[in-house]
C-alpha cells in the first residue's frame, strides 16, 4: 500500500469523511450552501470545484523548522475553504478575481500572469492566493507541464481560522488555494510534494518560513498529530493520550507577521543562520566555506558530531555553550570571525538585507541554545506519548515539556508578549499540567494540556479570569468566546470537494 504522504488530496464527493455527522455535518452543509449561493451571487456562474485546507497547533518544536529539525503539530477543525472557477479561453477576462465571504476583506484583483511579482510593500489579503498560484505554475513548470496560455479564474474563499493567531491561518489559506488551483487545472500530486511547493511559495510573501504549517495541513490524518520530519518531508502519525486535552486559547494580541517580518520572524531565521556559521568556523571549518555551505543549526550538528571523535561527546547544546558568548554580537563582531561583511553573506536575500538594516545586534548564544534543545523536547515528547508511563505520570511530563519549550521561547527565543505571559500563568494556576505560546508568537495563541476531566471548569476559570475584562473592554465580544477559546482535536487534511 502506498504512503500516506504519497498519496494524493483526496476528492469528496460529500462533506462527511472531513466534516463528520450530525449536528457537526448539518453546521457544513449549511456553510457550504450559503457558500455556493455567495459564489453564484458574486460572480454569476457556480463554481467549478472546491477545496479545503486546515489550520494547525504546534505542540511542540517551535521555531525550528526553518533549522531543519522535526516538530509536532496537529490539524484543527477551523480551515481555510475556496471556490474556484476557471474561465474558457474564450472568456475575455483575463484576471483573478478573489472575494470573501467575509465584507472585511474586499475583492482583490490581480492579471492572470503567473510571473507577476507580489507587491510587498503594499499588503494585501488576496496576496496568499496569489503564493499559490505563481507556486502551482512553477511547479508545473519544474514538471515540463504544459498549462497553457493564463485565463481569468474567480475564487471566493471562507476561512475560520482566527488570523494572526499563531495557527497558520496563512498556510491554511495558500494550502487550500493551490490545492484548489490545481483541481481547477484537472490535476493532482503526492501530499509530500504538494507540502514542498506551498511551503516553498507561502516564501513570496516574504517571511522565510520553514514548512511546517503546509506539511501538517496537507498531510494530517484524523485522530492524530503528526511527527513531521524535513529534508525529505515526512508525516509520522502519534496517537496523542487519551486522558489529556488540548486546550487553544487566544492572547487577543495579533501577530502580524508579514508585516513585522524584518525585526521578529526573519530576523531569528538571520539570527540563527549566523550562528550556524559562527559555530561552524569554531568547530574548525575554513570562513568562505562555512559561508557558502552552512544554512542550518542542525547542518552544524554533523559537524559536532564528527568533532565528537576527536573530543569525547559533543552535544550542539555544550557546542553553544563553549563556543559562542552570551553577550550580543554586533555585525562588527562576527564579521570579524567570517571575514566577509554580512551584507555580502545575505546579498542575495532582500528580506535578510531587511533584517541587517533594522537589528542592533545579534543574539545568537540564546537564539541558538533555543534551537537545539526545542529539537531535543520534540523527541522527548514524541517517546514519552509512546513510552508505557501511567496517565497521570505521562501527562505531567508533556506538561513538563512543554512549559521548558514555553520558558526557552520566551527568555532565549524573545518571540512571547505580555498577553500570551499572562495567559499562560492563568492556565498553569487553573490547573493545565503545561501551557506554551504556539505558532511564531510576538502574540496569537497559547495551547495548554489539561486532563480530560477538568476541561469544563478550565474553560471557565479562564473566560472569567483572561476573557472577562476584555468583553467589558470590548476587545471581543461576549458571545464570540467560543473562536478564541476551545477544546481541539486533531482533525484531518486538506480535501477537494466535487458535487
Ligand atoms: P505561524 O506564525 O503559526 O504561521 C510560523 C511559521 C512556521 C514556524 C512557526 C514557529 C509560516 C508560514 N509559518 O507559524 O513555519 O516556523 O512560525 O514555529 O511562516
Ligand atoms: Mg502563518
Amino acid at each position: 500500500m502506498a504512503k500516506h504522504e504519497e498519496l494524493p488530496i483526496p476528492i469528496f464527493s460529500t462533506l462527511e469523511p472531513v466534516y463528520g455527522e450530525g449536528s457537526q455535518f448539518e453546521e457544513a452543509k449549511h456553510r457550504f450552501d450559503n457558500f455556493k449561493s455567495k459564489f453564484i451571487q458574486v460572480f454569476g456562474h457556480k463554481p467549478d470545484v472546491y477545496a479545503r485546507s486546515p489550520g494547525r497547533v504546534n505542540l511542540i518544536g517551535e521555531h525550528i523548522d526553518y533549522e531543519g529539525y522535526s516538530v509536532l503539530p496537529m490539524a484543527i477543525r477551523q480551515d481555510t475553504i475556496i471556490a474556484i472557477r476557471k474561465h474558457d479561453p474564450s472568456e475575455s477576462s483575463k484576471l483573478l478575481r478573489i472575494a470573501n465571504v467575509n465584507d472585511k476583506y474586499t475583492m482583490c484583483t490581480y492579471p492572470a500572469d503567473p510571473n507577476q511579482e507580489i507587491d510587498l510593500k503594499n499588503h494585501k489579503w488576496g496576496h496568499y492566493f496569489i503564493c499559490g498560484y505563481k507556486g502551482y505554475h512553477d511547479f508545473a513548470k519544474s514538471r515540463g507541464m504544459d498549462v497553457g496560455e493564463p485565463v481569468g479564474l474567480d475564487i471566493l474563499v471562507d476561512g475560520t481560522v482566527p488570523t494572526g493567531s499563531g495557527l497558520s491561518s496563512s498556510a491554511a489559506f495558500v494550502c487550500s488555494s493551490t490545492i484548489a488551483i490545481m483541481a481547477a487545472y484537472d490535476v493532482n500530486f503526492p501530499k509530500k510534494e504538494i507540502a514542498q511547493l506551498t511551503c516553498e511559495c507561502e516564501r513570496h510573501i516574504g517571511t522565510q518560513s520553514g514548512g511546517m504549517d503546509q506539511a501538517i495541513s496537507v498531510m494530517a490524518k484524523s485522530g492524530f498529530a503528526e511527527l513531521i520530519d524535513f529534508n525529505p518531508i515526512r508525516a509520522t502519525d502519534v496517537q496523542l493520550p487519551a486522558a489529556g486535552t488540548f486546550i487553544i486559547a487566544h492572547s487577543l494580541a495579533e501577530s502580524q507577521k508579514a508585516v513585522t517580518a524584518a525585526t521578529n520572524y526573519n530576523n531569528r531565521v538571520v539570527e540563527c543562520r549566523l550562528a550556524a556559521i559562527v559555530l561552524a568556523i569554531k568547530l574548525g571549518m575554513k570562513p568562505k566555506d562555512a559561508i557558502s555551505e552552512v544554512k542550518t543549526l542542525s547542518h552544524v550538528e554533523g559537524l559536532c558530531l564528527s568533532f565528537a571523535s576527536s573530543r569525547g561527546s559533543y552535544d550542539p547544546v555544550v557546542a553553544v555553550k563553549e563556543l559562542l558568548k552570551e553577550d550580543p554580537y554586533t555585525a562588527e563582531d562576527i564579521e570579524k570571525i567570517t571575514e566577509e561583511s554580512l551584507t555580502i553573506i545575505f546579498g542575495d536575500s532582500p528580506s535578510s538585507l531587511d533584517v541587517l538594516r533594522a537589528a542592533k545586534h545579534f543574539k545568537l548564544f540564546q537564539r541558538a541554545s533555543h534551537v537545539y534543545s526545542e529539537a531535543k523536547r520534540v523527541y522527548a515528547f514524541k517517546d514519552t506519548v509512546q513510552s508505557k508511563l501511567s496517565d497521570e505520570e505521562m501527562l505531567k511530563k508533556l506538561g513538563d515539556l512543554m512549559n521548558d519549550s514555553h520558558y526557552s521561547c520566551s527568555v532565549l527565543y524573545e518571540c512571547s508578549c505580555p498577553e500570551l505571559e499572562e495567559l499562560v500563568t492563568i492556565c498553569r494556576e487553573n490547573g493545565a499540567l503545561g501551557a506554551r505560546l504556539t505558532g511564531a508568537g510576538w502574540g496569537g495563541c497559547a495551547v495548554a494540556l489539561v486532563k480530560e476531566s477538568i476541561v469544563p471548569q478550565f474553560i471557565l476559570n479562564l473566560k472569567e479570569k483572561y476573557y472577562h475584562s476584555r468583553i467589558e473592554k470590548g476587545t471581543i465580544k461576549g458571545n464570540e468566546i467560543g473562536l478564541y477559546l476551545f477544546a481541539s482535536k486533531p482533525s484531518s487534511g486538506a480535501a477537494i470537494f466535487k458535487f
